[in-house]
């Protein structure tokens, strides 16, 4: 593996989430494989499990770990070519990138959809500015179209609490005040057609995301219908892909609540809004697996990391 962009990167999901299940029994079992080695993680957005996770799994593999707050305490980056920076932007990828590689030895990058351009969001040109001009290994933390690590560890919380071979797990979209990336739901969505279970989407009409990212899954418009026996149900907002980066609906009758969820388990990715995105009542279940998801990052994080490593 040359860099971790999606989830498709890590090879074969199935062997992955087992070698990712087998690292949490022995966490600290490739100590050495990291000794002299270093991570910079570039956060260009706020973070709590995925900047500790990350720097946990770093630890765990002997790894040396540099953080930085680049959003608010680096350089205003430039990712065109050929532009004359006379205006805010203060230094171009290309520097950037290839200083940074001189510093660490894999470099792990946060960088949310504006949402305001949606050409530009898919460019992805944080993420790929990195991976174009950076020598070494780069590592998505959540970047405009994607959230893989945040997809691995979901893999691994259902492949530990799945008690069927094939259970029925739902997407539900949910209302949230602000709007949000579709960047979790597209990588949850690509990580469930790399396996076989029953799949279902549900949001209301306007919500629906990418139709390349969707293609071939399931969608019921109503909530209702689509919940019906689940295993799972992968609770998430998002804003509007067709009217790109809006706010169309607050309709609190999408809010997850222990009545819809019946006797499935509840997942979130968190940061999640109580009492609008999901009522109390379910993340005070033992239904719910959200604490379960966020200690998964450590060793969705490793195990890529470990498998990064091994190629240096
Ligand atoms: C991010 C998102 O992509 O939806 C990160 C999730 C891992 N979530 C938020 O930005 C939530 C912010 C809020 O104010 O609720």
């Amino acid at each position: 593996m040359q860099h971790y962009l999606n989830i498709k990167d890590a090879g074969d999901l199935e062997t992955c989430v087992s070698e990712a299940i087998a690292l949490k029994q022995h966490p600290v079992k490739f100590k050495t494989l990291g000794q002299g080695k270093t991570i910079c993680l570039l956060f260009f957005n706020n973070s709590l499990r995925t900047r500790l996770s990350t720097q946990k799994a770093a630890i765990n593999l002997g790894m040396d770990v540099i953080v930085m707050n680049f959003g608010s305490e680096g350089w205003q980056l430039e990712y065109e070519d050929g532009v004359v920076m006379d205006q805010g932007k203060s230094e171009h990828i290309k520097e950037a990138a290839q200083v940074v590689s001189q510093y660490a030895d894999i470099v792990a990058i946060r960088a949310f959809a504006g949402l305001v351009d949606k050409e530009k969001d898919e460019a992805d040109m944080v993420l790929n500015g990195f991976k174009q001009h950076a020598a070494i290994p780069v590592v998505n933390m959540e970047s405009s179209v994607g959230h893989p690590l945040q997809a691995l560890a979901d893999a691994i919380t259902l492949a530990e609490n799945k008690t069927i071979e094939k259970p029925k797990v739902v997407l539900s979209w949910a209302p949230h005040p602000k709007a949000l990336p579709h960047a979790v739901a597209n990588s949850f969505v690509h990580m469930m057609n790399l396996q076989d279970a029953e799949f279902v989407i549900t949001h209301p009409k306007g919500y629906e995301l990418d139709p390349k990212i969707t293609e071939g899954c399931e969608i019921i418009n109503d909530q209702k219908k689509a919940l019906e026996n689940a295993d799972f149900v992968y609770v998430k907002n998002w804003s509007s892909y067709t009217d790109y980066g809006k706010v169309l609906s607050q309709d609190k009758n999408w809010m997850m609540t222990q009545g819809k969820l019946g006797n499935a388990k509840f997942m979130h990715c968190l940061p999640v809004r109580r009492n609008v995105v999901v009522e109390d009542a379910v993340l005070e279940s033992d239904q719910s697996l959200v604490i379960e998801q966020a200690n998964n990052r450590t060793y969705s994080a490793q195990i890529i990391l470990k498998k990064l490593l091994e190629t240096l």
